[in-house]
């Protein structure tokens, strides 16, 4: 089940938080599911989704701008500061019901994956205990120039601080666009999303690949895509079910839906 041609479904946040009963009655037959999360699931948590506007000292930068090495190598002390910012809000917020239900849909599915294109561990701290982080950590830094990560570093001297073993600047662990992806959780996610009976994409744009080639993956082979999203992305046109809202909202109902003993 879960695998093959159907007419798309489309439900709208204005009908309340109505989960079509054809993708609850696919879910409770398919052992094989593949998520991949977008800053759209964090933004019920109060992080900034990617794209939002910046505010305050960030207004004058476009964020695809401060996300590279092109912009580290020419203002390293600018990109370190916004994601210190960035990792000191991640610090005050909590999940939200949506990273909740993604836990919970972890114990029940017989053969489940998550990945997340987020730097910010909300999964993890709402009890994910398998994540494939394929954009990287903000809680952890890596020397530009020899790479190894760190998850203590010392911000007492200028900033940004220097890499202990040759002196290099440290930068984020993240990945900047033009870089690689971390290979091993990138090729499981390839082979999740190739065998997968149903894939869903939840609070992404869709845009920046490789990640967004995941849906296509799984959808060439077969699967059921379902997308979760506020907005209709380049996605949407190729999804069986689109659940035009809020992740925090949709993903509960979802899982009590499939999974009525679920403790969300
Ligand atoms: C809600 C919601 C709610 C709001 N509920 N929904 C093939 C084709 C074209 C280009 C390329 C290609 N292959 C590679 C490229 C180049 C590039 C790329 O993709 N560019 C595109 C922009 C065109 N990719 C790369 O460079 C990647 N590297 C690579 O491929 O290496 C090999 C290579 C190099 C050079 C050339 C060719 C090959 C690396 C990509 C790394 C991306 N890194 C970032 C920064 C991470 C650190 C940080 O956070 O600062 O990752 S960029 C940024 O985008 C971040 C995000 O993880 C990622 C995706 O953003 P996301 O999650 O979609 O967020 P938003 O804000 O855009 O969208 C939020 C969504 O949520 C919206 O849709 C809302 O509607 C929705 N939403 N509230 C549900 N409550």
């Amino acid at each position: 089940m879960g695998r093959g041609k159907r007419k798309r479904q489309i439900v709208g946040h204005g009908d309340g938080v109505n989960i079509p009963a054809a993708l609850v009655e696919i879910l409770r037959w398919s052992e094989r599911i593949m998520v991949l999360t977008g800053a759209g699931i964090s933004a019920e948590s109060g992080v900034p989704t990617f794209r939002d506007a910046q505010t305050g000292l960030w207004a004058r930068f476009k964020p695809e701008e401060l996300a590279t090495p092109e912009a580290f190598r020419l203002n390293p002390r600018l990109v370190w500061d916004w994601y210190a910012e960035r990792r000191a809000k991640v610090r005050l917020v909590a999940p939200n019901p949506g990273h909740y239900a993604l836990a919970a849909m972890e114990k029940l599915a017989p053969d489940f994956h998550l990945a997340t294109q987020n730097v910010d561990g909300l999964h993890q701290r709402a009890g994910s205990r398998r994540v494939w982080e394929l954009h990287g950590n903000l809680t952890r830094v890596k020397c530009f120039e020899d790479d190894g990560p760190f998850e203590n570093w010392n911000e007492t001297g200028p900033l940004p601080p220097r890499c202990p073993r040759c002196g290099g600047a440290l930068r984020p662990d993240v990945v900047w666009f033009g870089e690689s992806l971390p290979e091993s959780a990138l090729r499981a996610a390839e082979a999740a999303s190739q065998k997968c009976e149903v894939f869903f994409s939840i609070g992404t744009s869709a845009m920046v690949y490789p990640a967004a080639g995941l849906a296509h993956t799984a959808k060439e082979s077969g699967a059921t895509l379902v997308e979760i999203n506020t907005q209709e992305t380049p996605l949407t046109r190729q999804a069986d079910f689109f659940l035009g809202g809020p992740a925090g909202q949709f993903l509960p109902e979802l899982v009590r839906a499939v999974w009525p003993k679920a403790q969300i």
